[in-house]
């Protein structure tokens, strides 16, 4: 453990302890990083004696089979089994499960968080493992290995290892700590393969890939003198916007020397779209998105608007430049 890594909440492993049934369940369009932090506790409860589901409202992109080798995925259709205890990973609010919110809420049992974002102010949860300082969810269910005890076996060492690669932008961000790195060490020291967790992850693309990029990149609009930049993708006329990882965008925009930040808005379906945020600088894109009501991290960010792509850039652009004169940032010319 490092220095600052705070404890494991005792009375989050008493509630893991006390229960049989044990249901995980992230965000919506899970990311490696739920996904991951999902593919690592599985085995650690199932060590443990427990009985475990793991439901998502979407199944895992195929960059991440890896990690269904002995773990479970399945997607939510309506309904859950009965259950003692739901754990949520990589988010702190039910909402973002979108569908499976509601049957969630209504199930009679203990609920749990494990996450590393920045919380919502009112804890509605039984128990929590918690730290927004933490760079992944993975991080947290490495602690809670660690503090059973436990060893992980190897595909809850990749959930591990693809989860902190997943939201450190493999090890580029600011995110990135002595911990992080010192998990990855202990992980590859015990057989990992970051190469092929890279090659499975990231270079398996579709032979579309560098156009649709290349699409993305036409809607690319500079803003307050390149501080800020925009990509937008409204809805083609077969009501589709592709299927390109924002990152993909996102870190050739932030490649660009004057850009502080990049706001990648997509629409998700008619009149809905969805922001990624990203920020490269002390620019806080958490404080941006919660003011359309969404969140994550000073560095990255998302939201959902209920808009047009063109009214989304529009209010998003001129709240951004008004944090940004706010905040007097010297990059910003607006
Ligand atoms: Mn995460």
């Amino acid at each position: 453990m490092t220095q600052n890594t705070p404890p494991i909440d005792q009375a989050a492993v008493d509630l893991i302890q006390a229960s049989n049934r044990i249901l995980l369940t992230g965000h919506v369009r899970p990311d490696g990083d739920c996904i991951g932090a999902e593919a690592a506790l599985y085995p650690l409860l199932k060590s443990m004696g427990k009985r475990v589901h793991i439901y998502n409202s979407h199944k895992p992109e195929q960059q991440f089979d890896f990690l269904r080798d002995g773990v479970p995925f399945e997607i939510f259709q309506g309904e859950l089994p009965e259950h003692d205890l739901v754990i949520l990973l990589d988010c702190s609010e039910l909402s973002r499960t979108a569908d499976m919110a509601p049957v969630l809420e209504a199930l009679p049992c203990k609920k749990m968080v494990i996450d590393h974002h920045v919380l919502p102010e009112t804890a509605w949860w039984d128990a929590a493992i918690v730290d927004d300082s933490a760079s992944a969810t993975g991080v947290l269910i490495y602690r809670l290995a660690e503090h059973l005890g436990y060893e992980l076996p190897a595909v809850g060492r990749m959930g591990v290892f693809t989860s902190i690669v997943s939201d450190t932008g493999w090890f580029k961000y600011s995110n990135t700590d002595g911990e992080t790195l010192r998990i990855a060490g202990e992980l590859v020291a015990k057989g990992l393969a970051p190469e092929k967790i890279y090659a499975s992850i990231y270079q398996r693309k579709a032979r579309e890939h560098p156009q649709d990029v290349g699409k993305a990149l036409h809607m690319l609009t500079y803003h307050a003198g390149g501080a800020l930049a925009t990509v937008t993708i409204p809805l083609d006329a077969a009501g589709d916007s592709g299927n390109l990882d924002s990152d993909d965008v996102l870190d050739l925009l932030r490649s660009v020397e004057c850009v502080e930040v990049v706001l990648f808005i997509r629409e998700v379906e008619a009149g809905v779209c969805k922001l990624s945020a990203r920020s490269k600088t002390d620019y806080d894109v958490n404080r941006l998105a919660r003011t359309f009501g969404g969140g994550g991290h000073v560095k990255a960010s998302g939201a959902s608007l209920k808009m047009s792509p063109a009214e989304a850039e529009k209010v998003l652009v001129l709240a951004a430049i008004e944090q940004a004169r706010n905040d007097s940032l010297p990059g910003w010319k607006m």
